[in-house]
């Protein structure tokens, strides 16, 4: 009789349309493989070396506001800018129709990228502030959305945060990105598709649909409160991969009502504590929310949610790498995301530094 827990098997994520392997039976291998040593954590709370603690100077060359909540700012080295004329590439020298060629197509892409500074204090991360001050930066997030989301030129507003160095992030200060752009990226058309296609089927809401089982079941959640609940979705692919999602079907974070924000920044920070509080590290992750598009059309499919991918694997110094297999075929996981639900479900809300 297939088990879920003890057979290799295939789990369909419905948002994105992907598969995942999953191999349940494989995690009592050894491992020989790359051992890191986590990055040392004592930080000063105002490095005079850093280029987000206020009064200091950036790499490109303005200086910072001495803010004492949040700061916002243009990226220096902007990925998307906004004044990319418009047009399609046609190669010079082949046939190509006036729309481009089928086989070297490209498009110009519009839009802008922002740094949001969480905190004036180097040392902290979204676990470590206080409910309040994470109240503060889910504001910020929903006024960024508003104001980048009514620029003509821009259709969907990716917010997120890189923690750590193990995933990229440049500065340990407390950060994130906002990447606003023309067109829908892929992972979020895809997701689009999905929920369109659902609520056209369904007359529901996907997410809303998936919450209310996971509700019933209990296997996956992690933590939960009013408005918010985290779970490892039962098709993740991260070891320790969460989905949290509003209880009530809204589009985006500027339809939270003040009670709703204040949940979502209780949700934050009782889910990252959990993380940082399962290897006693600075939990590396990406983070970031998937809203509505900001296109000016309604878009009533869309069920805000963030999504947490934090690549550590069974301690601080081992690492997940989508590598083999998974970069070639599909991506694969050995711990059911059961089981990681209830390693996270055993952890303390109280931080392990605190
Ligand atoms: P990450 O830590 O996630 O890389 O984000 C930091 C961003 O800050 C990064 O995108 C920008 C980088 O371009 N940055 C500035 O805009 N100004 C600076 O002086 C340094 C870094
Ligand atoms: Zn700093």
């Amino acid at each position: 009789m297939f088990s879920l827990n003890d057979h290799p098997h295939r789990r369909f994520n419905p948002l994105t349309r992907e598969w995942i392997l999953v191999s349940p039976h494989r995690t009592r291998r050894p491992w020989q493989g790359q051992i890191e040593q986590p990055a040392p954590e004592q930080r000063p709370v105002y490095d005079p070396a850093c280029y987000l603690c206020p009064g200091n100077a950036r790499a490109g060359g303005v200086t910072n506001p001495v803010y004492d909540q949040t700061f916002v700012f243009t990226n220096d080295f902007a990925a998307l800018l906004p004044d990319t004329p418009p047009g399609e590439y046609i190669p010079s020298g082949i046939q190509a129709a006036a729309g481009g060629h089928p086989l070297l197509y490209a498009r110009s892409e519009r839009g802008t990228c922002r740094v949001v500074c969480f905190s004036p204090r180097h040392d902290l991360t979204l676990a470590e502030m206080s409910v309040d001050a994470l109240t503060r930066v889910v504001d910020v997030w929903a006024e960024q959305f508003d104001e980048l989301g009514a620029l003509p030129y821009i259709g969907y507003v990716q917010i997120f945060e890189n923690r750590g160095a193990m995933m990229g992030a440049s500065n340990p200060h407390p950060h994130g990105q906002i990447w606003a752009t023309e067109h829908l990226p892929l992972n979020v058309a895809r997701e689009d598709e999905s929920q369109r296609d659902y609520l056209a089927v369904t007359g529901r809401s996907l997410l809303a649909d998936y919450l209310a089982i996971e509700l019933e079941r209990q296997e996956r959640i992690v933590c939960i409160n009013d408005h918010f609940v985290a779970v490892v979705p039962f098709w993740a692919v991260w070891p320790f991969e969460t989905l949290i999602i509003s209880r009530r079907h809204t589009g985006a974070i500027t339809d939270l009502a003040p009670s709703e924000r204040r949940a979502l920044a209780d949700i934050l920070k009782r889910l990252t504590t959990r993380y940082d509080n399962l290897f006693q590290t600075s939990f590396p992750y990406s983070l970031g929310f998937h809203q509505r598009p900001t296109d000016g059309v309604a878009h009533p499919a869309w069920h805000l949610h963030a999504h947490v991918y934090p690549p550590l694997l069974r301690s601080a110094t081992v690492r997940k790498f989508m590598v083999g297999f998974e970069l070639l075929a599909e991506a694969q996981r050995d711990i059911t995301p059961e089981q990681a639900a209830e390693r996270l479900r055993s952890l303390s809300e109280r931080h392990y530094r605190e």
